[in-house]
């Protein structure tokens, strides 16, 4: 069974505890239960992380390219929160290792404010998602088993 690897960057912890009327009102640790569920569903492995820390975020995406050389990893779902704006670091580590990824936002990015309408992840991601709450992570796992499967 191949795993997919779900990274959440920066301020994703607060998730439930504030803003709700943006990011809902489920707590990380609910979605991780989500995304355990969806594996499940979809016949994966789950390993879920947080980082608000973007070199280690960096350090994930280099162990995620070598789990998929070696055949264990299916792809990487990434929120890199705020990154997303700004990271060239991200960009060249997903370019680097050319893993399979999903960028994925709980937020529609683009009713929002300019500056979170540019990414420096979607040129090096897969497939981008975002504006379905939670739930996106559900979908993107779906995404990613279609994929697997050959049919996306
Ligand atoms: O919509 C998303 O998932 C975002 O990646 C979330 C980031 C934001 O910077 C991106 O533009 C869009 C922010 C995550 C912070 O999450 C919080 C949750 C609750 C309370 C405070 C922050």
């Amino acid at each position: 069974m191949k795993t997919v690897l779900i990274l959440n960057g920066p301020n994703l912890n607060l998730l439930g505890t504030r803003e709700p009327q943006v990011y809902g009102a489920q707590t990380l640790a609910d979605v991780q239960a989500l995304c355990d569920r969806a594996c499940d569903a979809n016949g994966f492995d789950l390993d879920f992380r947080q980082s608000n820390h973007e070199g280690e975020l960096v350090e994930w995406i280099h162990e995620a390219g070598r789990a998929q050389a070696a055949g264990t990893l299916a792809g990487v779902i990434l929120n890199a929160g705020a990154y997303t704006h700004t990271s060239v670091a991200l960009f060249d580590a997903i370019k680097g290792t050319g893993v399979t990824l999903i960028e994925l936002h709980i937020s529609n990015v683009f009713a929002r404010e300019a500056f979170r309408h540019h990414s420096y992840i979607s040129p090096v991601a897969k497939a981008v998602m975002c504006g379905f709450g939670v739930n996106g992570y559900a979908l993107a796992i779906a995404g990613l088993a279609a994929m697997q499967a050959g049919s996306a």
